[in-house]
């Protein structure tokens, strides 16, 4: 059985999961967020990595079938986990250009919000770079329009694909994920010191909050800190995990 076959029928049986990381802020040992992250078994029940099946899904055009499903998941699970963290959270969604750039997205999730008495506010939509080239006028068009009904929207991955400071300064974005590429190897490599700094400090200067990841160790993260980067995901805090493990109250006391 190939991948695309195993798909096809994973996608009818509704076989997929979503499973969430947080996203920890430094300043109050919060929980701030979640990431959804979509999770596939094989037939033996292992993970299929999803570096492998989430390109598949992009490329075919299924994301659009598994939308629904996936935005009012991670709607219901937002309703759900903003309650029970204190101080609230939001989860965020990862979005690939085609949704974004679908006529009814917008509709689809307001209707879903309504559904699962999520608040815009409790959701954010992680885009990548890539998104940006395809049209970036009606991608900023979009965005602003999410925005103003109070959906955050963050720009992922930053730094590695074929970033344009010309969108970053006209993106209408709250948060901006500096790619695991970049943290790696802090703080032992100059290059990457650099890098950190500057978007830190170029962040600061357009009003959007820089969040590390893969963040793994102490140390990464005391010179993050250090450099005023104070919103992390990665193993150091906590692996995606599957929502009933996010359910407790020593799971959200992180
Ligand atoms: O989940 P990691 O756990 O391996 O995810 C690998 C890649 O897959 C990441 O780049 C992540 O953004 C992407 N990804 C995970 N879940 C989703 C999803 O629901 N939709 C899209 N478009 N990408 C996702
Ligand atoms: O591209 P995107 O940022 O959406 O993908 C998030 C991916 O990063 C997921 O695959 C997630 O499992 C992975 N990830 C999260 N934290 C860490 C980490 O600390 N180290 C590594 N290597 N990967 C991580
Ligand atoms: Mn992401
Ligand atoms: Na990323």
């Amino acid at each position: 059985l190939n991948l695309e076959e195993y798909l096809k029928r994973a996608i009818e049986e509704k076989r997929f999961e979503l499973w969430y990381q947080p996203i920890v802020n430094a300043a109050n040992g919060r929980i701030e967020e979640f990431e959804a992250l979509m999770r596939l078994r094989d037939e033996g029940g292992d993970l299929i990595s999803p570096e492998r099946f989430i390109p598949l899904l992009e490329e075919s055009g299924w994301i659009m079938l598994i939308e629904p499903w996936l935005l009012r998941a991670a709607a219901s699970a937002a309703s759900l986990l903003s309650r029970r963290v204190p101080g609230g959270c939001c989860v965020a969604v990862n979005i690939c250009g085609q949704q974004l750039l679908d006529n009814g997205f917008i509709e689809r999730i307001l209707r879903i919000l309504e559904e699962t008495a999520c608040e815009p506010g409790w959701i954010s939509l992680e885009v990548t770079e890539r998104q940006f080239l395809e049209n970036p006028e009606r991608v900023i068009q979009v965005l602003q329009a999410l925005r103003e009904l109070g959906i955050r929207v963050a720009v992922d991955d930053f730094g590695t694909g074929y970033s344009s400071l010309a969108y970053v300064k006209r993106l209408p974005v709250e948060h901006l994920k500096i790619d695991r590429e970049f943290i790696r190897e802090l703080p032992h490599s100059e290059p990457d010191k650099a890098i950190v700094r500057s978007v830190g400090r170029m962040c600061d200067g357009l009003g959007m909050r820089v969040i590390a990841e893969g963040v793994e160790t102490k140390e990464q993260m005391q010179w993050l800190y250090n450099h005023r980067v104070f919103l992390y995901q990665g193993y150091l805090f906590a692996r995606p995990a599957p929502l009933e493990s996010w359910l407790s109250e020593e799971a959200l006391a992180m």
